[in-house]
């Protein structure tokens, strides 16, 4: 509008005016033209209506139609919570008063890792916003909220077509008083693969800007060097620093030996040495048992008296409420927990469980039962949106071969999905069978993003292909493995705890370059500038630095992510069951673009199919007629 007046303006142009700033300033009137976000939202939504679902839906069900009801919450700001004692004390300051806290701290993954593990990461800010005031103002005592980082950056971009960090603003700016917690992994950041070593300080730099507060580092190798990487990365930035060490085997079974209690506390020594301000056990299997985590938390508790000690699993097995007390009671100071109706199989134990296994008790949480069913109600029902998404469409418990086969709890949903969907459901219990032999071919791995990826190609890899342990090993030097499995051999993502299993690396590598040591150390550093005007050009001036550590994660993604916008505006404002299926012929809604401007739409018809195999689809937009023309791609 600005630039409109001032080319109508008189003066302007008839030159009776000096012109000599915009001359000097050219760049101050390259104005996009004005977006119609309204046009573009109907486009989307006609395309739903003509096409069906625009994002990959895994399972056939529908999201269901009743809207979860948000808790009341009282007016004013929420009460203070740990993240004021972070703010004024500063990440050694906190850690000492999570120390001395009387009583068992939750971390709640509810945000974060419980979607990730049971709705395949699919849970929407939109939804997230919902609740996020209710649970400031009422669980103002958890630790920590889980609510970024692991898979959920990358999918926000790929599936839902909304930016990550502008997910991190919103809650921010929602609960000043919990602190949030993202999954970092190590040298690999957000990511599947390493990234040069300044790509992951920035990265760091940026999340903590925007709101994140504790950074849980780990690396799908346990791989010291990329730890201290991640470490640095998130204590650089200002963040609180969560070394997490990944459990796997069982520190109770004399005959497990690779993975054995020296193992783990001599990691913990150095993570400690390198001055990590909390250490967790980042049980992404759910294998540590109660036995088991007497032994570890017990012996960790004895040896770092002063650490903050908190601990993560999944409930695949069923023995996660099990552990976690039993952990709790040999000194953990938190422990993960999710929230009841987002909690159990491969998710993380049930926070109402802990919270009421341990009232009265020593260990007293703190927290509201009451509440807990609250915010379990809003997600139960939320859950229901997301139907096309959820594994319990095809799994209907957990199961305890976790403890044989080790798969983490989110790929344990993904695979089960997998052979599901390529009609091999009778199949799962061999893909589990070869996921096991995989592991031992490669060495018997710790097992978990990307590492866990790894192990996952090969053992489909070999279903595909009938092979068992023993073909594998015999006609290693002429397969053609996936690329992931041969990278990691290269060392790719690090080396393994023991080396490489070096028979089986030379003959599938052959000729191939090995990467010596830590690979982050000999990749070029990422050039920040030059990424950023290539975005601009390509996507406009608006681009911000959260734009570009985007990019820099995924490139491929984060271009996608900008043309689907830029053709179908933010669908993030759509609320889920219109994001996912579109109106009803018939439906009226609103759609809050921004605070203040809403639009009205109501779906009126879809027409007949024209010579070029278009339908016209018509709405009401805010009162006036309006139509869309959609390819029919069915
Ligand atoms: C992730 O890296 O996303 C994980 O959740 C690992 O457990
Ligand atoms: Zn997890």
């Amino acid at each position: 509008p600005f630039l409109q007046n001032v080319l109508s303006n008189h003066q302007f142009l008839y030159g009776t005016v000096d012109t000599q700033f915009i001359d000097e300033n050219a760049d101050l009137f390259h104005l996009k033209p004005v977006q119609n976000r309204a046009q573009k939202l109907l486009h989307y939504l006609g395309h739903l209506m003509v096409n069906g679902p625009a994002t990959p839906i895994p399972v056939k069900a529908k999201p269901s139609d009743t809207d979860p009801v948000i808790p009341t919450v009282p007016i004013g700001e929420p009460p203070l919570g740990f993240r004021d004692v972070l703010l004024k004390e500063g990440p050694e300051g906190f850690a000492r008063a999570v120390r001395q806290h009387k009583g068992l701290l939750l971390m709640d993954t509810t945000f974060r890792d419980a979607h990730q593990s049971l709705l395949a990461t699919r849970v929407r800010t939109h939804d997230l916003k919902k609740i996020a005031p209710f649970v400031a103002h009422n669980f103002n005592n958890l630790f920590s909220l889980e609510n970024w980082g692991g898979a959920t950056f990358d999918v926000a971009m790929r599936f839902l077509w909304e930016c990550p960090w502008r997910r991190l603003q919103e809650l921010r700016a929602l609960m000043p008083n919990v602190p949030f917690q993202m999954l970092l992994r190590g040298a690999n950041a957000v990511g599947y693969t390493n990234y040069p070593d300044n790509a992951v300080f920035k990265f760091c730099e940026v999340a903590k800007e925007n709101g994140m507060d504790v950074f849980r580092v780990f690396d799908s190798l346990n791989y010291l060097p990329n730890m201290l990487l991640g470490m640095e990365a998130a204590g650089s930035a200002g963040g609180v620093v969560e070394a997490a060490i990944s459990y796997t085997g069982d520190v109770s079974d004399p005959m497990r030996q690779k993975y054995s209690l020296e193992y783990y506390t001599q990691l913990a020594e150095e993570l400690v040495k390198a001055g990590t301000h909390i250490l967790a056990i980042k049980d992404m299997a759910g294998l540590l048992k109660p036995e088991a985590s007497k032994i570890l938390i017990g012996t960790l508790r004895d040896r770092f008296p002063e650490v903050p000690i908190h601990v993560h699993t999944h409930d695949t097995a069923g023995a996660g409420v099990a552990a976690m007390l039993a952990c709790a009671e040999a000194g953990a100071d938190i422990i993960d927990v999710a929230v009841d109706s987002m909690a159990g199989m491969t998710s993380q134990p049930s926070m109402g469980a802990v919270v009421a296994c341990t009232k009265g008790t020593e260990l007293d949480t703190g927290i509201s039962l009451e509440k807990v069913f609250d915010y379990s109600e809003y997600w139960e029902v939320a859950r229901g949106l997301y139907a096309p998404f959820d594994c319990t469409a095809t799994m209907k418990s957990g199961n305890a071969d976790v403890y044989e086969n080790e798969i983490p709890g989110g790929q344990y949903t993904n695979l089960h999905f997998q052979a599901h969907s390529m009609g091999l459901g009778n199949k799962f219990k061999e893909v589990k069978k070869a996921y096991a032999e995989a592991n031992k071919i490669l060495g018997d791995l710790i097992k978990v993003t990307p590492s866990s990826k790894i192990v996952g190609d090969l053992a489909q890899f070999m279903v595909q292909n009938s092979l068992t342990r023993e073909k594998v090993e015999e006609r290693a030097d002429e397969l053609s493995f996936p690329l992931s499995v041969v990278e990691f051999l290269q060392g790719h993502i690090g080396i393994p705890h023991g080396g490489f299993p070096e028979a089986f690396r030379s003959k599938v590598l052959k000729s191939l370059p090995r990467i010596e040591g830590r690979p982050g150390a000999s990749l070029p550093p990422m050039d920040f500038q030059a990424l950023e005007s290539g975005l601009k050009a390509a996507h406009g001036s608006d681009i911000t630095t959260e734009d570009v550590m985007s990019a820099a994660m995924y490139p491929k993604v984060f271009q996608e992510f900008k043309e689907f916008t830029a053709t179908f505006g933010p669908v993030d404002c759509l609320n889920t069951r219109l994001f996912l299926e579109g109106p009803k012929i018939a439906e009226e809604f609103q759609v809050e673009l921004e605070k203040g401007k809403t639009l009205h739409i109501k779906a009126l018809a879809l027409g007949d199919l024209n010579k070029a195999g278009q339908r016209e689809v018509f709405f009401e937009l805010n009162g006036q007629l309006r139509s869309v023309l959609v390819k029919d791609t069915q």
